[in-house]
């Protein structure tokens, strides 16, 4: 089932075109009506007429989050605020929060392209939808909830929190597709066993997440504490919200929606294009944006292009999931480490629950790192012994899997913060 076949299945040329078309109006647009890219311009000698094909993208000056920063609130918006008619913005939990603004030409289009992930993900019209994001200044509400409206569905926007409320609304509404952050589902999920709520006799049959990064091992724990089958979504606030790419059903990447997107994937140093199929930084210019068009913005996520066709038809290309970002990414004892490398290793050990953090301080002039791993009570109930082997074994798998030690302390199952939204998995007290 495709939401808009002639645009998820264009040919590559017909594609490249639009395209073209698309980031030819879109320089235009912010030449006359952004002086920071006009500025930008004038520095780099570019001249948008002679915009010739998409290899001239690499003629064009990058976006960092910085320089929203540095405009905000409103200084990157192509258009005058009475033409606005929503604003969000990013949390600001890692610096100065940044300003998007829509046109209603932009809800529009946004709205359409979440309704043509939630189909790709096989949600209907006649489907129950749960959304659990927080509805607010984050995208994840709002997004999801005016995509799911266009695709016809019925909408609960019962926002994120109140967690036994979330369980009896989905038992009562006979709630289909569930829509949240992947570590808030798994907290809906090990509630629903506290509370002796069996999931199989639920409605649910498709969760659509997103948000945050997370991992195949998780996807399967998902799949095998509620009857779902989980699908990953992928957005930032910055160029849109939610929409940007997402899962079909084949669940082997993401398919990002080029015709309004172009995404590139870039070396973070070099600052290169990388050959494809290769990781680097995620670089997206949005292509019919009016409100708040950007160009080559580095998201700091790290993903490949996955090159393959997909079996569902798609030409859109896909994306891998995320796995991780340049600034999320740890150096420990001067070793670039991800948490989704940590991830990884734990969900395939034997009797740890999918829940950890990871603390990193310095001792002295040297960095220490404590991953703080959930165990079932069966092990933490278990002898000395047993939970010295289960510490050993796990710094034994982390120290090959990252090449440096780490400290490994198990805790009482859900001892660790949960979140209704975002999980915090580092805490940093470094003070770097
Ligand atoms: O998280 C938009 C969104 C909402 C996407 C709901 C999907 C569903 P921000 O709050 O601006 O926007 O955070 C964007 O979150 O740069 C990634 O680092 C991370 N992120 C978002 N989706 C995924 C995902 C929304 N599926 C930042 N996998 C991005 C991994 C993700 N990371």
């Amino acid at each position: 089932m495709y939401w808009e076949r002639d645009k998820e299945c264009m040919s590559r040329e017909d594609l490249e075109q639009l395209q073209l078309e698309r980031l030819q109006a879109t320089c235009n647009r912010v030449a006359v009506n952004v002086p920071f890219y006009r500025k930008k311009f004038a520095e780099l000698r570019f001249d948008p007429e002679r915009l010739q094909s998409l290899d001239d993208l690499r003629a064009l000056p990058f976006t960092t989050k910085q320089d929203l920063r540095d405009h905000y609130p409103y200084g990157l918006f192509a258009v005058p605020l009475r033409e606005i008619v929503r604003l969000h913005a990013s949390s600001g939990t890692t610096g100065q929060a940044t300003v998007e603004g829509y046109t209603r030409n932009d809800i529009k289009t946004w709205s359409n392209l979440v309704a043509r992930i939630l189909t790709a993900a096989g949600v209907r019209a006649d489907d129950v939808i749960q959304i659990a994001f927080g509805y607010g200044l984050f995208t994840g509400g709002f997004g999801l909830h005016y995509g799911a409206e266009r695709l016809g569905a019925s909408v609960i926007p019962i926002s994120s929190g109140n967690t036994k409320r979330q369980i009896q609304i989905m038992q009562d509404f006979r709630t289909t597709a569930l829509v949240c952050t992947p570590s808030y589902a798994l907290y809906l999920a090990d509630s629903m066993a506290e509370m002796g709520v069996n999931p199989n006799a639920l409605s649910l049959r498709v969760g659509l997440f997103g948000g945050e990064p997370w991992s195949e091992a998780m996807r399967q724990e998902l799949e095998r504490k509620l009857p779902i089958k989980a699908t990953d979504n992928y957005g930032l606030s910055e160029i849109m919200g939610p929409g940007v790419a997402g899962e079909c059903t084949f669940c082997s990447g993401l398919h990002v929606n080029e015709d309004h997107f172009l995404v590139e994937i870039i070396d973070p140093e070099t600052l290169e294009p990388v050959p494809d199929g290769e990781i680097g930084e995620l670089v997206v210019t949005t292509l019919t944006k009016e409100g708040f068009p950007v160009l080559r913005y580095r998201t700091r996520d790290l993903t490949r292009i996955i090159p393959e066709p997909c079996p569902c038809g798609r030409t859109l290309r896909r994306i891998s999931r995320i796995t991780g970002r340049t600034d999320d990414m740890l150096i420990i004892k001067g070793v670039n480490v991800y948490p989704s490398q940590i991830e990884a290793v734990l969900f395939d050990i034997e009797g740890t629950e999918p829940h950890y953090q990871i603390i990193v301080e310095r001792e002295g002039r040297l960095d220490k790192a404590t991953i703080l791993v959930e165990v079932v009570d069966a092990i933490f109930f278990d002898s000395m012994k047993k939970q010295r082997q289960m510490v050993e074994h796990i710094k034994a798998r982390l120290a090959s899997e990252l090449g440096i030690g780490v400290d490994v302390k198990l805790v009482e199952g859900k001892t660790l913060a949960r979140s209704e939204g975002k999980a915090q998995r580092i805490i940093d007290r470094r003070n770097l």
